[in-house]
């Protein structure tokens, strides 16, 4: 077991609370959580859409110029967007603004097994050969010198429009030979807010397009609706921090999304049993984001992906949205064998996890090492065979471990790396694979890695009130940079648990606290795990005695929560969700 750490968030300022409550009507307690993160209060719950000016992206007027130019001369421009959610939703919104204005677009999307991430040659000549004088990238094309050289070299135009870290030499951008080079992480673009993924960087190119070619106003916000709901499930499938304009983005898109315009999104929801009226962020992130996803991963099929953003009719709307969910189950299927191998070769000796599992499926390994990090607590790099004595895998890290800068250290050592401090990807020669792991745990030597949880606000569970549960759910939608908020409960006693759900697999625990106030709370966690817990620090007979209903047990036990409501024959009461325990010394 990992060592747990709960860590309080900080602190917050009595007065600015105690003002902004008052100005805001949202309970103090709630508008404590929101300080002690830092969140501008002033814009957080306002429900408008404030984008800051598109214009001041670097080069952004530049290749809007040069698209509409190619659009009004009718020649042909290739849209080359990226595999995963984030690059479909750019590559989609790119193609219909450019048809919008007059364009004659198709989208090229790489092939995970052939063309690898982004732009490749293979693509320009498939571009070239469909008669394209014009590329525009999304969601990638940052870092695709030789490609956009290439292209450059057969005469094509390049615009570039993407969200990637630029390249840097000696602290300096370095930029492909496009002809214009849209990416709002340029050290020379002003734009305010630079954590916006490829669809949402697609989504501004076509408003400024849009309004350099005078586009009718109903036409725009038809395309503006459609768009902010593909931008939005860009936004939150691509991990980005859900605050300032993602938020309102994100927040927008879900309440199209509750009748959403794209047919293909309405099948899939049915499929997974999602009431559209209660869409969330985590809905997208967790259920339908891997649905498209799983297209590219176990397939490596991406037309049917376009497809199904694209498909006005309901019945192969339908059929594309089962073969995606279809997928996604299959996926399921091979990262959780997947993670039991990696567990049974996990070695907790070492700080960062390597972890070789022979023969599987390349394209979930991210997903693998993402599940054994979660249970581990370990930064965890999960690899498996590709051809000619490879391997390729994915890391993933914690908080505290920047694996990209890290593993960079070494990167003479492997055939192929990228990525960012919380994700890498890799390639390496097999036979390497002993000497970095070695190389890597020796960097890394006498780092101890903690299960560690935030925690938003210590307040005994007798305090949480109705408005205080109706002021959280204000603050959704929940995610990235923006999660629900943890509670810490340091007053109560664990009197009773009892067995419940089906076989008994979840607890159900009465507390109580020194002045008599009873509180009834459920955990939905492993409760194998709960019970040696107790065993562990109070004995077993004291374990035994928890779950007798007449003797009260009184353990010293502080407890995570979160405050939910309960319906129940018509009437709403206040449940507690244990999200963590531990014995209070
Ligand atoms: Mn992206």
């Amino acid at each position: 077991m990992t060592e747990k750490i709960w860590k309080d968030r900080g602190e917050f300022n009595k007065e600015k609370v105690l003002e902004y409550s008052k100005k805001l009507g949202i309970s103090p307690e709630v508008v404590a959580i929101l300080d002690k993160r830092n969140i501008n209060l002033d814009t957080f719950f306002s429900s408008e859409l404030s984008l800051p000016n598109a214009l001041l992206i670097k080069d952004m007027e530049k290749g809007v110029d040069i698209a509409k130019g190619f659009c009004d001369r009718k020649l042909k421009i290739a849209v080359i967007n990226d595999y995963d959610v984030d690059g479909a939703t750019s590559g989609v919104i790119m193609k219909e603004a450019l048809k919008v204005v007059g364009g004659e677009s198709f989208v090229l999307t790489p092939k995970r097994t052939i063309d690898g991430y982004g732009m490749s040659k293979r693509l320009v000549d498939l571009a070239k050969e469909e008669g394209a004088e014009l590329i525009v990238t999304t969601d990638n094309g940052i870092s695709a010198f030789e490609a956009i050289s290439y292209a450059k070299g057969l005469g094509l135009t390049v615009v570039v429009t993407d969200h990637h870290e630029v390249h840097k030499d000696k602290g300096l951008d370095v930029l492909p030979e496009a002809d214009a080079v849209i990416d709002p992480k340029r050290s020379d673009s002003e734009y305010p807010f630079t954590d916006i993924c490829g669809a949402e960087v697609a989504l501004k190119f076509s408003c400024v397009l849009f309004a350099k070619a005078n586009i009718d106003n109903d036409v725009r916000k038809k395309f503006f609706r459609r768009f902010t709901e593909l931008a939005a499930i860009g936004t939150v499938c691509d991990v980005m921090p859900l605050v300032e304009e993602n938020r309102s983005l994100v927040k927008m898109g879900l309440h199209y999304l509750e009748l959403s315009q794209i047919i293909g999104i309405r099948q899939l929801l049915r499929f997974q049993e999602i009431e559209p009226e209660k869409i969330t962020a985590s809905d997208i992130g967790f259920r339908i984001g891997p649905c498209i996803n799983a297209m590219s991963r176990i397939y490596d099929d991406t037309d049917t992906v376009l497809r199904f953003f694209e498909e006005k009719d309901h019945i192969k709307s339908k059929e594309i949205a089962k073969i995606l969910f279809d997928a996604n189950e299959e996926r399921k299927n091979y990262s959780e064998s997947s993670k039991k191998m990696a567990l049974k070769l996990y070695d907790p000796s070492l700080p960062i996890s390597i972890i070789y599992i022979p023969n599987e499926n390349p394209a979930v390994m991210g997903i693998v090492a993402g599940k054994v990090k979660d249970e581990t607590g370990h930064p965890t790099l999960c690899l498996t065979d590709i051809e000619d004595g490879k391997i390729k895998g994915s890391g993933r890290s914690t908080s505290d471990y920047d694996m990209f800068e890290r593993f960079s250290r070494y990167e003479d050592k492997y055939v192929n790396f990228g990525g960012h401090p919380g994700a890498i990807g890799i390639t390496i020669d097999k036979e390497k694979l002993s000497e970095v792991t070695e190389l890597i745990n020796k960097d890394a030597a006498g780092m101890v890695f903690k299960k560690e949880t935030l925690v938003d606000l210590y307040l005994s569970m007798k305090y949480v009130s109705d408005r205080i549960i109706l002021d959280i759910d204000k603050m959704e939608p929940f995610g990235e940079g923006n999660p629900a908020p943890v509670f810490c409960d340091d007053t109560m006693y664990l009197e009773y648990a009892k067995e419940m759900g089906k076989d008994g697999k979840f607890r159900r625990l009465s507390l109580c606290d020194d002045y008599g106030n009873k509180r009834e709370a459920v955990y939905f966690g492993d409760a194998g795990e709960f019970d040696n817990y107790i065993s562990e620090f109070f004995g077993n007979p004291k374990k035994e005695e928890l779950y007798n209903e007449f003797v009260p047990s009184h353990l010293p036990v502080s407890f995570l929560y979160s405050p939910k409501f309960n319906y129940w024959n018509g009437n709403r009461s206040i449940s507690f969700v244990i999200k963590d325990y531990m014995v209070r010394g």
